[in-house]
């Protein structure tokens, strides 16, 4: 029997609104389930249970099918997020059938797990989780992770992201880039406001901390090679799903 994998959601064509691909048009497609629970997460029906009815357990090609079916020949990327993805060895099933059919493949994880099929990946965001998440980073873990793709020279397909709320995720992030000092490292505006209904509301408390962030960032010898981001969804859509 064809391996599945449990699927929430499949949308787009949009635009990756993060990290290093941000403004990339691309598919994305979620998946349910994660090993953490992170405070302010903006996608926490992927795992506290509220979006249980909405799991639908998907082979390889359903998924590439439903794809097609809503993209047509309108996309070449498609990004694959959660939850976290790399709970699900079976994925490899749908990566292979995605570079058959000439997709690039795009993943955020936060590094708390390895899967061989990391090596397939052309955009793969680790997305190491800062104090005000309440989750603890396992370095032994993202360690091995790094050096498994340092030694096979994935350099040029990986990233380091960095969600900053406040001055002690800020003293996270600079740790994290100095461990890994030649990994691309971009920093991100952390979203505080996830229920935040009115746009405006939260346009204007966003730019209000993507100032803070870059003028930390300016003012410090240590992100001299960072590069500093706002989530480009969130300024054009607020809190919405499916875009
Ligand atoms: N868990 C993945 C990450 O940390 C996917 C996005 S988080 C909702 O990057």
């Amino acid at each position: 029997m064809a391996k599945t994998i449990p699927v929430l959601e499949i949308f787009g064509p949009t635009i990756q609104g993060e990290g290093m691909v941000i403004g990339q048009k691309t598919m994305f497609v979620r998946t349910a389930g994660c090993d953490y629970s992170c405070r302010w997460c903006d996608s926490a029906f992927t795992w506290d249970g509220s979006a249980k009815e909405e799991i639908r357990q998907m082979t390889a090609e359903e998924v590439w099918h439903r794809l097609v079916e809503l993209g047509g020949d309108r996309f070449s990327h498609v990004t694959i997020s959660g939850g976290n993805p790399a709970l699900i060895k079976a994925l490899d099933e749908l990566i292979s059938l995605l570079k058959e059919n000439k997709i690039r493949v795009a993943l955020e994880t936060q590094g708390s797990r390895w899967q061989d099929w990391f090596y397939d990946i052309d955009d793969l965001t680790i997305s190491p989780k800062p104090p005000s998440s309440e989750m603890n980073t396992d370095f032994a873990v993202l360690d091995d992770i790094i050096e498994r793709l340092n030694k096979r020279g994935r350099v040029a397909n990986v990233s380091l992201k960095v969600v900053v709320f406040d001055e002690k995720d800020f003293a996270y992030a600079k740790f994290v880039h100095a461990r890994y000092p030649n990994i691309p490292f971009y920093l991100q505006v952390g979203n505080d406001d996830v229920t935040e209904l009115d746009d405006l509301t939260l346009r204007t408390k966003l730019l209000e901390k993507l100032e803070w962030l870059i003028e930390k960032t300016v003012q410090t010898k240590e992100m001299n090679d960072a590069r500093v981001l706002p989530q480009l969804h969130a300024l054009v859509w607020g809190n919405k799903r499916g875009v």
